[in-house]
């Protein structure tokens, strides 16, 4: 018997609503814009929106500093419109699910505010310390002089992750930028207010959650036991805290139990799989996650640093999650976010093979196990940004660490750097949607608050939906596989075995469910990768074996139908979907 259930079957597409559609002319996408994409994302067929933050917010990290967790930040426009979408989404059966920025607010939440004066009730709602004065001054510029930041944590964004308070004369933390304190978890006033809020956005009609950082909730011991810290713990040992189970387990009981949603977890670290069945798994608090395992491959330590990736690592991680969560649990598919670079820059070929490797991708987004995931743009493979110069950054996780290291000296100049930042960037997900060959892609009349990618005039969805062996075609073909065919079953809740587990560039295998299977052969290189499909590994006889080609991102052509052969021979970016019989 199937465990089914709505969002093991959804295609979920996200969208990053400064970037997708202006339609005030202030060159900042907007809700009204996305109301005017509505046919569009009908059209595409997918089943379940993610929005990025549309809360209010000073934009310190683009909305994921929330100084109001109840009002629509001005510049995406006010509540009636986000209810207009709401309405317009559900008219066309498409879901929504907001973000849950809950593991800090903004320093202008009115909770913040008012925790700078000590005696208020709302100084406990955040995590104040103490400096250490027993290790000399900190030679840095943020507290006085007699004292370092309580432990020695670093912000994701670069820099100590401790500020100081003047009027407090203590030190928050920020695990994130300056203007993202953490809450205080530990006080159970920050649980109910952050529970209420909650129902407060599931009465109004949503369909569950993407939490932020979730895993981030509960500080170790060192922390939350001590003042100052003990400074024996390493900023990674924020994940998973003590407590982190339990503050899901409640948020569980008190919120999401009884009401048919989604809630989706962003787990940072790696985590083992014991812990993300505790989350995700039949009696865990969560439907599923998202981990970092395979996007954190080719990152070095420094946001400038790269490293090479192979398909073997690439393989390797999804193979452990998908054997991982086979039994209990679900998983997550995605390659790209607003928080990474663009995927066909990323894991395909975004020059002579653009095309073919971005269906590629798309074909191991939708034939692995688990709920699959389209950044908007990715549906037409848009491509990271060419950035010549630290101006056209927006990004804080970019700029900061970026200007820190031109000060100091560590770097000496921007162009040592701008090849590593143009793979890393998070602003290369960010540029706008492009539309159309106009000149700002159709995304704004007025100026863009971040640079238009000059290949917009190849490189946009009016063109992709003209032309029928489109990216954009072929992502709709997939989705039409997965939910509404003889094989939808088998592509949502087959078994996955993966065949040849050390080929370098070709990645195969077959998802099992009864007598129905789907052999999926990728080749993930320029040149034509010969596979071969062991006999031993699966109860098949290639010689005698039935294959009915499904979809291939060469078209259905002789060389793809002809598989009464022992070996295939792919050719470059080769993506090929078979049912066995
Ligand atoms: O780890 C990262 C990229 O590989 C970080 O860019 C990112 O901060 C991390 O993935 C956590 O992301 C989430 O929380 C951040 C916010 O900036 C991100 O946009 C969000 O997705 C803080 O709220
Ligand atoms: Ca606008």
């Amino acid at each position: 018997l199937l465990d089914r259930a709505w969002w093991k079957e959804s295609v979920i597409y996200q969208i990053y609503p400064r970037s997708f559609n202006d339609t005030n002319g202030d060159g900042i996408g907007d809700i009204p814009g996305i109301i005017e994409k509505l046919d569009y994302l009908d059209d595409l067929g997918v089943d379940i929106i993610w929005l990025n933050p549309v809360y209010e917010s000073p934009n310190a990290d683009n909305g994921y500093d929330i100084a109001d967790y109840q009002s629509i930040m001005d510049e995406f426009g006010t509540m009636e419109d986000w209810e207009e979408l709401l309405d317009g989404l559900h008219d066309r059966d498409i879901k929504l699910i907001m973000d849950l920025v809950v593991n800090h607010t903004s320093d202008e939440h009115e909770w913040f505010v008012n925790a700078r004066d000590p005696d208020s009730d709302y100084h406990d709602y955040y995590i104040w310390k103490n400096g250490r004065t027993d290790v000399g001054g900190f030679t840095g510029h943020l507290g006085p002089e007699d004292e370092a930041p309580p432990n020695e944590w670093e912000s994701f964004f670069g820099g100590p992750a401790w500020a100081y308070d003047e009027d407090v004369g203590k030190w928050y933390l920020h695990l994130f930028d300056e203007k993202q304190p953490d809450l205080n978890w530990e006080n159970p006033d920050v649980r109910d207010e952050i529970f209420e809020m909650m129902e407060w956005w599931l009465d109004k009609g949503i369909d569950g959650f993407r939490m932020d950082v979730i895993n981030l909730l509960s500080k170790p011991d060192s922390v939350t036991k001590h003042d100052p810290p003990l400074n024996s713990t390493e900023v990674w040992e924020t994940f998973d805290g003590p407590r982190m189970q339990e503050f899901l387990d409640t948020m569980h009981d008190r919120v999401l139990e009884g009401r048919d949603v989604f809630a989706l977890g962003e787990m940072m670290g790696r985590m083992d799989m014991e812990t993300a069945i505790d989350y995700v798994g039949r009696d865990g608090p969560l439907s599923t996650l998202f981990h970092f395992d395979h996007v954190l491959l080719d990152h070095g330590g420094e946001i400038w640093e790269t490293n090479e990736w192979t398909l073997n690592d690439l393989r390797d991680s999804f193979n452990r999650w998908q054997y991982g969560l086979a039994e209990d649990g679900w998983n997550s598919i995605y390659l790209s976010n607003h928080d990474q670079p663009r995927l066909v820059s990323r894991f395909g070929n975004d020059g002579e093979y653009r095309e073919e490797s971005a269906k590629l991708l798309a074909t191991l987004i939708f034939t692995l196990r688990g709920t699959p995931y389209i950044f908007q743009g990715a549906e037409i493979g848009m491509t990271n940004y060419p950035f010549d110069s630290l101006d056209e950054f927006r990004d804080v996780e970019t700029i900061n660490p970026v200007r820190n290291a031109l000060e100091s000296g560590e770097i000496e100049n921007f162009d040592d750097i701008k090849h590593g930042l143009r793979h890393n960037s998070r602003d290369n997900a960010r540029t706008p949607m492009q539309w159309d060959d106009s000149e700002h892609a159709g995304f704004t009349d007025g100026e863009p608050w971040i640079g238009v990618n000059p290949n917009h005039d190849e490189i946009n969805v009016e063109a992709a939906r003209a032309d029928e062996d489109s990216i954009w075609h072929y992502y709709r073909e997939l989705m039409e596989l997965r939910k509404d065919s003889d094989v939808s079953d088998v592509m949502v809740y087959g078994d996955y075995e993966v065949l040849i587990n050390d080929h370098e560039e070709v990645w195969s295998y077959v998802r099992t469910l009864g007598d129905e299977r789907l052999l999926v052969t990728l080749n993930f290189a320029e040149w034509e990768g010969h596979t071969w499909i062991p006999e031993y590994e699966v109860d098949f006889n290639p010689h005698d074996m039935e294959a009915e080609l499904l979809l291939c991102n060469y078209g259905a052509d002789e060389r793809a139908t002809d598989v009464d052969a022992e070996a295939f021979d792919l050719r470059p970016w080769e993506a090929r979907i078979y049912r066995l019989k």
